[in-house]
């Protein structure tokens, strides 16, 4: 599993497929909460309806659908062990349209926030559900492995000053439904290109402890106008 010593796993089969199969039948009814359109601008929650033509967008939060509960609980059994009263900080869903050319190695919260940025303790695992079969052509998960221990940056991978150093070290697990990928958030990792004619979907579920959860909401701006408008502040 994630440790200092390691930055990514992918757990086979893990995952109830039907709960997957729950997840795609539901998926017109999504709605994109923020995302980069073709030319790769970025466009946050406020924004979002003026984006024409979306590459790469994520959903509302899905943490309340039965079976995206239903694979917390599957997920918290594998990787609960790591974080005391494990628990789901933000479900999503990322869809990878067609024509998507850009990459955008990054790392993830909670490291991407100042406060948490140079802390050494693992505070939360990233974890990649695929939703249909993952591929390089239709661009699954990029990483650069045992990158975790490196303190990236986080203004420079946002001005793309690790593209390259990514691109010489990338590796893209082939990945089936059912599959999890599960991530050491200081891991430089990006969607990939999708070469392809069909969307690539994937539920995205960070686990950590009870604790974390709630210092992140408070920290997290992407999120907050949602807790304000459900009354969950
Ligand atoms: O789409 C992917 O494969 C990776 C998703 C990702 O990097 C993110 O949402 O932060």
């Amino acid at each position: 599993m994630i440790s200092h010593n390691i930055s990514h796993v992918v757990l086979k089969n893990k995952i109830d497929k039907s709960n997957i199969d729950s997840i795609n039948s539901r998926i017109d009814l999504l709605v994109p909460h923020r995302g980069h359109a073709m030319d790769h601008k970025y466009y946050p929650a406020d924004k979002i309806h003026e984006c024409k033509d979306l590459a790469v967008w994520w959903s509302q939060e899905l943490s309340g659908w039965p079976c995206v509960r239903e694979i917390t609980r599957q997920l918290i059994e594998l990787v609960g062990h790591l974080f005391d009263e494990p628990d789901c900080y933000i479900a999503d869903i990322i869809t990878n349209e067609p024509g998507n050319t850009h990459i955008k190695p990054h790392i993830d919260s909670p490291y991407r926030f100042p406060k948490w940025w140079d802390e050494d303790e693992l505070l939360g695992v990233q974890c990649i559900l695929p939703l249909c079969k993952f591929t390089p052509e239709n661009g699954g998960t990029g990483l650069l492995p045992d990158s975790h221990n490196t303190r990236w940056v986080v203004k420079d991978s946002y001005a793309g000053k690790y593209n390259d150093e990514f691109l010489a070290g990338v590796v893209q697990p082939e990945m089936d439904v059912g599959d999890v990928l599960v991530y050491h958030p200081r891991t430089l990792h990006s969607t990939m290109p999708n070469t392809t004619d069909v969307p690539r979907r994937a539920l995205l579920i960070h686990i950590t402890s009870k604790e974390m959860a709630r210092l992140l909401k408070a920290e997290d701006t992407i999120w907050q106008e949602e807790y304000r408008k459900s009354g969950n502040k």
